[in-house]
C-alpha cells in the first residue's frame, strides 16, 4: 500500500468537537512518535455522507489506521470500518448520562464481519488508540518498533521508581514508630 505524498498515516475522527479534549490525547501520542496525522469532527449520524466520503478518500490516499471517538449511541468506528478495509480503533466517550457505558457497549459490540478494536472509555482509551495505531505501524517498522520498546522501558522504569519510593517512605514510618519518647 503506498501512502500519497502529504497523507496522513492515522486519521483521527470524532463525532463533535466536545470530543476534542480527549481526543487529543491520541494526537499527542501521534505526536509523540512523530506519525503523521490528522484530527476531524465528522458525525456517523448528523454527516454521514461527508463522513463516509472522508474515510474512502483517505483510505484511497494510503492512510494506514482509523481512530474514531464518538460518545452516547456511537456509531462513528462502525460507520468508518464499514467504508475502509483499515483497521479502526474505537474510543468510546463518557459525553452522556451513561457516563460512556453506551458508547463502550455501542463500539465495542460490532457483529460478527466488520471488526472495530475497542479501548477503554475516555482518556485512557484515547491515549491507547494512538498507542495500538502505533503499534499496527510498528509491524511494517523495526525503527518504530524500536521507540515504543524504549517508550516501554521507561513505563517499567516509572514503576519500578515509584515502588522503591513507596517502601522508603513504609521503612521511615516504621522506624518512626520504633522511636519511643
Ligand atoms: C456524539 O454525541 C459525539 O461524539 C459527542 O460525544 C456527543 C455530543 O455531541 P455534541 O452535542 O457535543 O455535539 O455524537
Amino acid at each position: 500500500m503506498r501512502r500519497a505524498r502529504g497523507n496522513p498515516d492515522v486519521v483521527i475522527f470524532m463525532g463533535s468537537d466536545s470530543d476534542w479534549t480527549v481526543m487529543a490525547k491520541a494526537a499527542a501520542v501521534l505526536e509523540e512518535f512523530g506519525i503523521p496525522h490528522l484530527a476531524i469532527v465528522s458525525s456517523a449520524h448528523r454527516t454521514h455522507d461527508r463522513t463516509v466520503r472522508l474515510v474512502k478518500l483517505f483510505t484511497r490516499r494510503g492512510t494506514r489506521v482509523f481512530i474514531a471517538g464518538a460518545g452516547a449511541a456511537a456509531h462513528l468506528a462502525g460507520a468508518v470500518a464499514a467504508v475502509t478495509p483499515r483497521p479502526v480503533i474505537g474510543v468510546p466517550l463518557a459525553s452522556s448520562p451513561l457516563s460512556g457505558l453506551d458508547s463502550l457497549l455501542s463500539t465495542a459490540q460490532m457483529p460478527s464481519g466488520i471488526p472495530v478494536a475497542c479501548t477503554a472509555i475516555g482518556e485512557a482509551g484515547a491515549r491507547n488508540a494512538g498507542l495500538l495505531a502505533v503499534e499496527i505501524l510498528a509491524v511494517a517498522d523495526r525503527r518504530l518498533e524500536r521507540r515504543l520498546e524504549s517508550y516501554r522501558s521507561v513505563l517499567e522504569r516509572e514503576v519500578v521508581a515509584k515502588d522503591a519510593r513507596l517502601q522508603r517512605e513504609r521503612r521511615q514510618i516504621a522506624t518512626r514508630g520504633k522511636v519511643k519518647i
